[in-house]
């Protein structure tokens, strides 16, 4: 501890600058940071070292999102000195949670795509992967939101303003990005034609290293973001010519590339800056994987054999052509082998079946901004075309008959003629990888069966599923201690390396005095929530009540209007007087909404709008609350989950391709409602589904209820009571003197054909919610529900999922002597 104490003294002075006898708790943050950061380098040098010692095929994961949130904590919990941490900082006057406020979110994602890679990390750290994660160093990250008059303003995340003590800028090792500029063709000595592309701007790519520590094993690995530097100040040319502002202007410019993050979640932006985002990413990433390969190998050929690329989502597939360019342009290799090389080495993740999220990009801005990559596309797709002509004429063409090779050939195909002629992104990865995979196992299904079936019939090998998973460091053990702790103190901590130990809880479900302690540490993390919710919205929380929470992007798919419709439900019949049996909940919201997304923004502002409704009126108020959370980010979740018992999961069937929140909530002990979607499901039938609240239409049903002509009105003329809430919604009981202000959000469920199957659902859900209710006034069996979701949570461990990607789609082995965890 007081080598420690040292170091922070020694980093507030030196590397700060400032005294330490002037007690700032950001100086102190920092310098904690900068200490831990000290003790994790050496460990990061030797993980280096030893995958290239021992030549370790390396996993490269490439995603334009990130979302790792606060380091310190993790770090200090990974590292094992999180209590000498503790005792450290509180002799020099800070607590040490406190000081943890000081830290700022790395909020470089959207959402669960984001999230999902950097619980990957942290699992590929544990289980001594040698992995990589490589991204974008956004200078603004997903924006700040807050709540003005009930609607969602959006702030700039200038995250990094007072700079980041996590990150190694590496301004030295700067890499070349190219674009626009044009082709030139010619012909080699033995006849064959070749192609050299002269690139008309050139912008340079610096890498900012974050170090991932696994969990007590001495392994560190390396999650690398570029950012955007303009190579003008190494242009002489600028000085001559006298333009220095114009020069400084064209800085600026460049820059530009890695400034901010799209904020638009599963929403096609379609703009240049974002595909300029996406090669200045990729190029610098491809040249990175390879000057290392190259150290060791000069047979390209040998590129599989070393290096797994994961592609998280199409935003990142341009790499396939990135690296057919550099086999052919500048290693000289034959279509063929190169192809060989591509496909073998790239792997695809499809995180999403919503058609409006599948990227595709104009021709004419590839052809622009990328030409020789777009010839490269051409090339692919005409290779393509015929290989499935071959297939298709062949005798085991199986379903593909080639009287419909016509139609066959125009869906598969990577362009699309209308409404403009565009370049399938999703058809690019998967014709490019020899994996592709879905994140549960409804939604592989689905990708086999509707979004990706020609593919499913030309490549019965290639869609694979890969359930996800979360990392039980940061979303057990660090971000609940109360909980933690009473687990240790029974079976060990073994569970927080090998999540599936938890099921040794499983008998002490029947044990009285165990589910007391469980309660305790319960409401120990509700009075955590309580403190923060009235320090910063000042209002007090009933922590006797159901804590009852939804907290995700917003979207209609994930159906924050059906919950809203049950608090209104709820409402009316508490001041009807039709609710003696009601039992009293909280239901928290949180979520950003797309700036750009309409009707999430109504979304929003509707829930806050029944908030000061509900909450003002005192016929109800004790018995429900309804609280929105501004700026929902992973440190909230990390407060507001150990807190919840009730998890809302009530996306439409079919269309949340996993969900990982749903698995957080579970692992602390939270009972779900949901629907038959996603990752829930396997969760059910792990837990077993009596002990979840399953309600509502599933995916194939749905698939009939469309076909057979759904009609929302139905509903709405069936039942009095949706009708009730609805009719309040759209006149103005929730928004006076703003009359109408609520009405799109009703027309659409109304006279839109309610694509997400609302109303469909609302009936089911509002009995399932009856369940919960009457179940938590019996908290005996609330708790032994409780008990065992979590401890049959194991499966969903993001370690879990790493370790099926390891072994089935990039063929690596932890490093030895980390197989059975601790390192030397
Ligand atoms: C975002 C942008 C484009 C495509 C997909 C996403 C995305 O975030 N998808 C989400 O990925 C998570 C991780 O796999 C899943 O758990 C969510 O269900 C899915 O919506």
């Amino acid at each position: 501890m007081e080598g420690l104490k040292k170091d922070v003294i020694r980093h507030v002075v030196s590397s700060l600058g400032s005294d330490y006898a002037s007690k700032s708790a950001y100086n102190y943050y920092n310098a904690l940071a900068l200490a831990v950061r000290d003790r994790l380098i050496d460990n990061w040098i030797k993980t280096q070292r030893s995958y290239y010692d021992e030549k370790a095929k390396r996993v490269y994961y490439l995603s334009l999102e990130y979302l790792p949130g606060k380091s310190l904590m993790n770090n200090l919990h990974c590292l094992g000195i999180y209590e000498t941490a503790r005792k450290a900082m509180s002799d020099l006057g800070f607590s040490l949670e406190d000081l943890a406020e000081q830290e700022w979110d790395a909020g470089l994602g959207n959402g669960g795509l984001g999230r999902l890679a950097s619980c990957f990390l942290d699992s590929m750290a544990t289980l001594g992967i040698p992995g990589y994660g490589y991204g974008i160093r956004y200078d603004y990250g997903i924006f700040h939101q807050v709540i003005e008059d009930g609607k969602q303003v959006e702030q700039a995340d200038n995250w990094m303003r007072v700079g980041n003590p996590w990150a190694y800028e590496r301004g030295q090792h700067l890499f070349p990005v190219r674009f626009f500029g044009e082709v030139k063709n010619w012909t080699d000595e033995y006849g064959r034609l070749r192609h050299t592309w002269t690139a008309g701007d050139t912008v340079l790519a610096m890498p900012c290293d974050m170090l991932v520590p696994g969990w007590d094993n001495h392994h560190v690995i390396n999650m690398r973001l570029w950012s955007a530097r303009s190579d003008v100040e190494f242009d002489l040319d600028f000085f001559n010519t006298g333009n220095y502002l114009g020069a400084v202007e064209e800085k600026i410019f460049d820059e530009k590339i890695s400034k901010v993050l799209y904020p638009s979640d599963q929403i096609e932006e379609g703009r240049e800056l974002r595909l300029k985002q996406q090669y200045f990413f990729v190029t610098a990433t491809i040249q990175d994987i390879l000057r290392r390969f190259r150290k060791k190998h000069q047979d390209m050929t040998e590129l599989p054999q070393s290096v797994a690329i994961q592609l998280n989502d199409t935003h990142p597939a341009i790499a396939i052509a990135e690296l057919m360019r550099i086999l052919l342009d500048e290693d000289l290799l034959d279509w063929e082998v190169a192809w060989d090389i591509c496909v073998s080495t790239f792997a695809y993740t499809n995180h999403t079946i919503l058609p409006e999220a599948l990227e595709t990009w104009p021709v004419s801005l590839l052809e622009r901004m990328l030409p020789r990559h777009m010839q490269i596309i051409y090339e692919i797709n005409a290779r393509f075309l015929r290989e499935v002509e071959r297939v298709a004429r062949s005798e085991d063409c199986g379903q593909l008959c080639h009287r419909d090779l016509d139609h066959l050939k125009q869906r598969v195909s990577l362009i699309q003629e209308r409404p403009i002629k565009s370049v399938r992104m999703a058809h690019l990865a998967i014709i490019g990888s020899h994996s592709v995979n879905g994140v549960a196992a409804l939604h592989t299904e689905l990708l086999k069966a509707r979004v990706f079936d020609d593919f499913q019939r030309l490549y019965p090998q290639k869609i694979n599923n890969k359930t996800n998973g979360v990392t039980p460091r940061r979303w057990l053990w660090s971000a609940n201690q109360p909980l933690s702790r009473l687990i240790a103190s029974h079976i060990g901590t073994g569970f927080v390396r090998n999540l599936d130990e938890l099921t040794q809880l499983e008998p002490l479900a029947a044990d009285p005095a165990f589910r007391e302690a469980w309660r305790a540490a319960k409401l120990e993390n509700k009075q955590r929530l309580q403190a923060y919710i009235k320090r910063k919205l000042m209002r007090e929380l009933h922590t006797e009540h159901l804590f009852d929470v939804h907290i995700k992007r917003i979207h209609e798919y994930k159906r924050q209007v059906l919950n809203l419709l049950h608090v209104v439900t709820a409402y009316n019949r508490l001041r009807h007087g039709q609710a003696a049996d009601f039992t009293p909940r909280t239901v928290f919201f949180g979520g950003k909404a797309a700036p750009s997304y309409f009707m999430a923004k109504r979304i929003i502002h509707a829930i806050n709008a029944v908030a000061a409704t509900v909450n003002a009126d005192s016929r109800v108020n004790d018995k429900l609350q309804v609280v929105y959370l501004p700026n929902y980010c992973v440190s909230q979740a990390e407060r507001v989950i150990p807190a919840t018992e009730l998890s809302e999961q009530i996306s439409t069937a079919g269309m949340e391709a996993s969900g990982t929140g749903n698995m957080k909530f579970a692992l602390n002990g939270a009972l779900t409602i949901g629907t038959w979607d996603g990752a829930t499901i396997e969760m059910a039938q792990a837990i077993g589904p009596e002990l979840l609240f399953i309600f509502g239409m599933r995916e194939d049903e749905l698939v009939s209820l469309r076909q057979h002509g759904y009609n929302p009105m139905l509903y709405y003329h069936g039942d009095e009571e949706l009708r009730e809430a609805l009719d309040m919604l759209r006149s103005d009981a929730f928004s006076p003197g703003q009359h109408g202000l609520f009405a799109p959000l009703v027309d659409n469920l109304l006279h839109g054909g309610d694509r997400f199957f609302v109303l469909a659902d609302y009936r089911q859900y509002l009995g399932a919610q009856q369940d919960v209710g009457r179940l938590y006034l019996d908290q005996e069996e609330w708790t032994r529900r409780s008990i065992l979701n979590a401890a049959r949570m194991g499966f969903f461990s993001s370690d879990r999922a790493i370790s099926q990607y390891a072994r089935e789609i990039w063929d690596v082995a932890p490093m030895a002597g980390l197989q059975n965890g601790k390192g030397a």
